[in-house]
């Protein structure tokens, strides 16, 4: 097909990962099974950039792991059989034992659309407000430190003041592998006008990497740090006294409680020294243009929403917020994060930025024309699983959320789940933790077949537009949601479009607004269905009769959403994290994401480009406490806390402070044995928000003890039942086939049998092996028709080392003579070797990145100009110029040495 062919049949729409919201264009393969994927060059987020994870995109799109039917109770339903059943149980329960007996808990991946739905019926026509969302994990604290200060929950800035800012101070965010387009947006702003950039984090990061000022705090002492710089900005020229007088209250007592503090005690309480914070705080002062950008290091706390209001404070005071460059900004998860705030999807909020006052109930009531509409706040999350746990909540249903593996203390929501009377899962994957555990499981159909919008990070609303079928007899969520909705007697969801939904919405929040609410979309309340297919990317408020956008930017001149239209200074006492380390749990973990995964993998451990970089789950700890705890890189940990316990692959690097411990969230029980973080994490919450401290969790690290480790490529993949006869297994996509890292222990050590179950050995096929009869170490290669069927390699002297990239390239090849000899040795021909993943995107080793530098290439474009490593989304340059600078310094070393 020629280029102009394929660009007429591409489909404009809106990646599906994170809260950057990028624009792309899609042209599906003609079996729909892959599609090729760019960045939208007229979108404005991206400007036509995709990170790694948007740029695999099309390799997530198989049937494979699809959830093609209703399966209810473990048999193949069909549609009508099970919406008749969900509907007469959730009827049934709530006749039996009011509304309060059931539950939904959705996700910040619906689309608005899907959330609007699931809010009008739960709390609009069930009348309960037991309706929460994994955005409780993600936003709630921004949420609720927005509304604090704001009187809404308003995102000031927008994405163009990364273009005009001096200053970036980027708070517990790992920017260059989370909204990797932003962070790319940023350095170009930073090489062109000399933006410079801040970063506080307990640990050094790709962000850090890319910083002028690393300040590694102590984990949880981010309101100790924003009080000391707010009464330090208030005491300065930066002081914005006429902007304060205006449109503010509070500062004086809001002062008084910051100021509790000495500078003294400050350094103490975030680990900081006196030099790094007076360097910080008069950065800070000299430069007008200061953003603060901020996301799950300040949002999962138990003192998240202080943190919120702790950074907004500082910003009112120098009346830094809504002009461009400078502002507050709370950077989104989630694709539709903001999308989920605007409907209502938290269990404290109504409707369209409406709460539970008697004003607000009395407009939706009227405008849904409401039987029974919920009178106040329902659970949120966390309690909300323990109502599941203690049984007063008896039907639930699950909407693309994964709760089981990404909930704080997730041992017990699984369990919570198990014992729940009645459970409906919709997701588009069978194999999901939670979809393992449901009664009723409904396939709902996945980005590419469905429709709608989301809205970004900078309230930018985006269309989501499907370019493909529906997988098998899969549906979209809004529309199982109506069905059961309807069957269930109510009146109001006569849907067979997400325009009329979008319609309705937009109706409703411009319904006796008058300007009274910054969530305003009344410009779309005739859309129809033909403009709603065209409808561009917009930024909120679109009020009725206005073209565009009001401001691109809130709060300039103040005009608040609070009673008296001024923002609140909210007084942000200093408080510890909720649960302390002590002599059983010394460590403090901290939690997180990695580069080219996203969230529980369902799609993203589809593919092989984005399972090599890091394949495995880990927990990082610094040398010194790996040399206490006896670890060396490359062990396996058992890491423990009061809640429960994981194994994870010990990283030894200095990037972290003593006692302190990073492990990434993704891994479930689809791909590691047991390398599930959240089993572990506490679910200490916040007060005010709900959500939960999931960067805190006091641990203890001790060896695993093994006595032997393996490493296998297999073109097919085993089975449950062989990885369940390992201590230790964790599983990641390779082209062709899977690579999967095991160990064990003398106990279930029989090497011969378990190695030929793993492979999979037929009697037809040739055999290549190498037994040590002295150590036991062994290599064992199986070929079929020539082609390399699997690959083990077992060490007793510790982990394996092979050239695992090499290795997982050659499953389902053509072997000739010098890669059959080579495969015993796990190592490519001399000059050969990929080593470790760098670059997901173009799929560059670290192998082939050293060769460039070898031969002269000494900064990251020369690196990029011979490899073609980090020309597509960047997020990996920080990881090359790693690379240069080990170099550089092992090469300097030589030379010292040789004129020695
Ligand atoms: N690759 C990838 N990108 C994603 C996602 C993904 O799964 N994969 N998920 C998306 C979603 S839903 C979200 S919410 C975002 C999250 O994006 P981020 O919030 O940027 O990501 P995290 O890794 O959760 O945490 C950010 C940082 O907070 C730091 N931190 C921990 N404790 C503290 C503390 O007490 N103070 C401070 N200042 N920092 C602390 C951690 O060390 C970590 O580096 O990413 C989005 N983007
Ligand atoms: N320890 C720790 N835990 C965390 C975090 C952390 O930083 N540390 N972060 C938290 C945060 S910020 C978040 S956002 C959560 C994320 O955690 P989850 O929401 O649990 O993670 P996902 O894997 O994104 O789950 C989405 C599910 O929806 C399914 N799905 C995808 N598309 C669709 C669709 O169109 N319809 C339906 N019905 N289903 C679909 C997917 O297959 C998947 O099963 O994790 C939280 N948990
Ligand atoms: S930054 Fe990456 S994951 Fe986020 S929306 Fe853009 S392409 Fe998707
Ligand atoms: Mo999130």
């Amino acid at each position: 097909m020629s280029q102009s062919e394929s660009e007429l049949k591409s489909t404009a729409t809106t990646c599906p990962y994170c809260g950057v919201g990028c624009g792309v264009l899609v042209t599906p393969s003609e079996d729909g099974q892959t599609a090729q994927v760019k960045g939208d060059p007229d979108h404005p987020s991206n400007f036509g950039k995709l990170c790694s994870k948007g740029s695999a995109l099309g390799e997530t799109l198989t049937h494979e792991e699809r959830l093609l039917d209703p399966v209810v109770y473990g048999q193949k339903s069909d549609w009508n059989s099970a919406l008749d059943l969900v509907a007469g149980r959730f009827l049934q329960t709530i006749a039996e034992h009011g509304p309060d007996s059931v539950a939904f808990y959705v996700s910040g991946q619906c689309l608005t659309e899907d959330y609007y739905i699931a809010n009008k019926m739960m709390k609009g026509f069930i009348g309960s407000a037991n309706i929460d969302t994994n955005s409780r994990l993600c936003m709630a604290s921004s949420v609720a430190g927005h509304k604090r200060a704001f009187g809404a929950d308003t995102v000031p800035g927008c994405y163009e003041d990364l273009d005009h800012t001096d200053l970036v101070i980027l708070v517990g965010s790992n920017f260059a592998w989370c909204h990797p387009v932003l962070h790319q947006r940023l350095l170009v702003a930073k090489e062109q006008r000399g933006t410079r950039i801040v970063t506080i984090d307990p640990r050094q990061t790709a962000t850090s990497d890319a910083a002028d000022l690393h300040l590694p705090i102590k984990p949880g002492a981010d309101v100790a740090l924003f009080n000391a710089l707010f009464v330090h900005l208030s005491n300065s020229t930066a002081f914005d006294k006429s902007y304060v007088d205006a449109y503010t209250d509070g500062l004086e007592e809001a002062l008084k409680v910051a100021s509790e503090l000495s500078l003294e005690e400050v350094a103490v309480e975030t680990g900081l020294s006196i030099e790094q914070l007076v360097t910080f705080f008069d950065l800070v002062t000299q430069t007008e243009k200061t953003m603060t950008i901020y996301s799950q290091g300040v949002n999962q706390s138990s003192t998240g929403t202080d943190k919120v209001n702790a950074i907004i404070n500082g910003h009112l005071a120098t009346g830094r917020i809504g002009r461009a460059g400078m502002g507050p900004f709370s950077i989104t998860g989630q694709p539709n994060a903001m999308g989920g705030r605007e409907v209502g999807g938290l269990a404290n909020q109504l409707a369209c930025h409406m709460d539970f006052d008697a004003g607000s109930l009395d407009k939706v009531q009227r405008f849904w024309d409401a039987p029974n509409l919920a009178q106040g706040p329902g659970l949120k999350a966390v309690d909300m699983f323990d109502a599941i746990g203690n049984g007063k909540i008896k039907a639930l249903w699950v909407m693309a959320t994964n709760p089981a593996v990404s909930m704080p203390n997730a041992d017990k929501v699984r369990r919570a789940i198990e014992n729940c009377p009645f459970v409906v899962v919709s997701d588009i994957v069978e194999t999901s933790d939670t979809v393992k555990l449901a009664h009723v499981k409904l396939p709902a159909t996945g980005w590419g077949e469905k429709s709608g919008t989301v809205t970004n990070s900078e309230r930018r609303i985006s269309r989501q537009r499907s370019f493909l079928k529906p997988a098998g007899n899969a549906r979209h969520d809004w529309d199982i949601m109506c069905d059961i909705a309807r069957r269930m007697g109510f009146e109001g969801f006569a849907f067979d479009n997400p325009s009329d939904i979008f319609k309705e919405y937009a109706q409703m929040s411009a319904f006796e607004n008058n300007g009274t609410r910054d969530f305003d979309i009344g410009h779309f309340d005739e859309i129809t269905t033909n403009q709603y297919d065209d409808l561009t990317p917009f930024q909120w408020p679109l009020a009725k009769n206005e073209t565009q956008a009001r401001a691109k930017r809130f709060f300039e001149n103040g005009n608040f959403y609070t009673a008296n239209k001024r923002a609140k200074f909210v007084s942000t006492p200093v408080k510890a994290p909720a649960s302390k380390p002590n002599a059983e749990f010394e460590f403090v973990l901290n939690t997180g994401r990695i580069r080219d995964h996203w969230h529980t993998m369902t799609r993203t451990g589809k593919t092989q480009r984005l399972s090599t970089h890091i394949a495995e789950p880990f927990v990082e700890i610094n040398s010194r406490d790996a040399l206490k705890l006896g670890l060396v890189d490359s062990d396996i940990a058992i890491v423990k806390s009061k809640w429960g316990s994981a194994h994870l692959r010990v990283l030894v690097t200095d990037r972290l402070a003593d006692g302190s411990a990073f492990a990434p969230m993704h891994w479930t029980r689809r791909y590691a044995s047991k390398g599930c973080v959240d089993a572990i994490t506490s679910s200490n919450f916040d007060k005010v928000s709900g959500q939960p401290e999931m960067k805190y969790t006091p641990v203890s690290i001790e060896k695993f003890k093994l006595d032997w480790w393996a490493y296998a490529v297999i073109s097919e993949e085993p089975s449950p039942e062989i990885l369940a006869k390992f201590s230790y297994w964790a599983l990641a996509r390779r082209n062709d086939g899977w690579s999967v890292e095991l160990a064990g222990d003398n106990s279930i050590w029989d090497y011969k049998t378990l190695m030929e179950e793993l492979l999979q050995v037929d009697p037809q096929d040739e055999e290549l092996s190498f037994v040590d009869t002295k150590t036991g170490n062994m290599r064992r290669c199986v070929i079929s028709d020539n082609l390399l069927k699997g690959f083990a390699i077992l060490s007793t002297q510790g982990s394996v080392e092979a050239d695992r990239a090499w290795l997982g390239q050659n499953i389902g090849k053509k072997l000739d003579d010098t890669v059959r000899l080579r495969l015993l040795a796990g190592r490519p021909p001399a000059g050969e070797v990929s080593g470790k993943v760098i670059c997901a995107c173009m799929g560059v080793g670290a192998g082939e990145i050293e060769a460039a530098i070898k031969s002269g290439a000494e900064t990251v474009v020369e690196v990029g100009k011979v490899t073609c490593a980090g020309t597509n989304c960047g997020s990996c340059k920080p990881e090359i110029s790693v690379l240069i600078s080990e170099y550089m310094h092992a090469s300097k070393l030589d030379q010292m040495e040789a004129a020695e």
